[in-house]
């Protein structure tokens, strides 16, 4: 099975109500792969603000011409990487090599006759999801509200950003989402990278007496050093990944002692070909994986990942949510579990009314 043809669009969805700092939107870039066997893939590039027409023309003017005429398969995923080293190793690379990867695997699944989850290896039938949203902005009585939905759809665990400018707002929201969740849901804390590490010392000292699962990006994520020194002064478990790139890194982390629930995302790992990379180092070092956002996708590698923890189910913004897909997924995410039935490939299709991303110049 050879490439034919290799095209990126970007797309704006926009969100139901905007997250902290004013995103108001997502921007998906479609990937579309085309053989000389009539079949296609569809792979896809994600942010939430920034890149996407960069992601695309990377992806049309850099890796199309690459892959033209040649084998249309994942293993080229080190090639591909090889070919755009640069426009540098990580950041919008990866983003790009992303939409084609999993473009990749979409179609070995589809020639191979099978859904993308039995062409990984399905190691079980439903994973523990949790309820998450990005509402540092929200005001305590919207937190609550949100959190009530959480519980009432079946979460047995839920997610909420903390790092206030004042650590007593803090204690105040986490405290009251505590007490919705009751003492047996898990309740986790998101910093986003938000404290220095005295700072984030004490919030979490502060925060302890409602048992956080734990702490996510509690500091600057490319700083593992400041985690380790964090490490010394909380027993909360971290949790990081959501901004670290590549195996080496989460290795390096794990080495640290400061990964103890690991997150990569698939699109900015660089698709599913070093996601699955990553898992499988995580695993053989004792680390869960809880594959951040894209639930549609994410819930799909969850279902075949060799130690996994939980996947994030976030707050109206999956794909489905953002009226972004033709039809549904066949990824169910329903009392607390995702499970997935997806038909051949990885089952998203994109629906073909996208608003395109609009070239900003005159
Ligand atoms: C998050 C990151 C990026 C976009 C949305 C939400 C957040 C999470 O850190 O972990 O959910
Ligand atoms: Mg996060």
């Amino acid at each position: 099975m050879r490439v034919t043809e290799v095209v990126a669009r970007a797309f704006r969805l926009p969100l139901h109500r905007a997250w902290d700092g004013g995103v108001d939107r997502n921007d998906v870039v479609v990937v579309r792969v085309a053989t000389d066997t009539g079949l296609v893939g569809t792979g896809f590039s994600w942010t939430p603000l920034i890149g996407a027409r960069a992601v695309a023309a990377l992806v049309n003017d850099d890796l199309g011409p690459v892959l033209s005429g040649g084998a249309a398969h994942p293993s080229r995923w080190d090639e591909l990487r090889w070919h755009l080293r640069e426009a540098g190793t990580s950041g919008l690379t990866l983003m790009a090599l992303a939409g084609v990867d999993i473009a990749l695997w979409d179609l070995s699944a589809r020639a191979a006759g099978v859904s993308l989850v039995d062409l990984v290896g399905r190691r079980r039938d439903s994973v523990e999801s949790y309820g998450s949203g990005v509402n540092l902005d929200y005001s305590l009585p919207d937190l609550v509200e949100q959190v009530r939905g959480w519980v009432g759809a079946g979460h047995r665990a839920a997610k909420m950003k903390v790092g206030s400018a004042e650590i007593s707002r803090d204690v105040e929201r986490v405290g009251a989402v505590r007490e919705s969740l009751g003492p047996e849901r898990l309740l986790m804390v998101d910093a986003n990278q938000r404290w220095d590490v005295p700072r984030a010392a004490r919030a979490l000292r502060a925060l302890e007496p409602f048992d956080p699962y734990f702490v996510e990006e509690p500091l600057p994520a490319e700083d593992l050093e400041s985690h380790a020194r964090l490490r010394e002064r909380t027993g909360t478990a971290f949790a990081i990944g959501e901004n670290l790139r590549t195996a080496a890194e989460f290795e390096r982390a794990v080495d640290l002692g400061v990964c103890d629930v690991a997150q990569p995302n698939v699109v900015r790992v660089g698709g599913v070909t070093p996601f699955l990379r990553i898992a499988e180092s995580m695993a053989r070092r004792g680390v869960p994986v809880a594959p951040h956002l894209l639930p549609e996708l994410s819930g799909q590698l969850a279902l075949c990942l060799p130690r996994v923890a939980m996947v994030e189910d976030i707050d109206r913004a999956s794909f489905a949510a953002l009226g972004a897909l033709a039809r549904p997924s066949g990824v169910e995410f329903d009392r607390g579990t995702v499970r997935a039935d997806t038909g051949l490939g990885h089952g998203l299709v994109f629906a073909d009314t996208l608003t395109p991303v609009a070239d900003p110049s005159p």
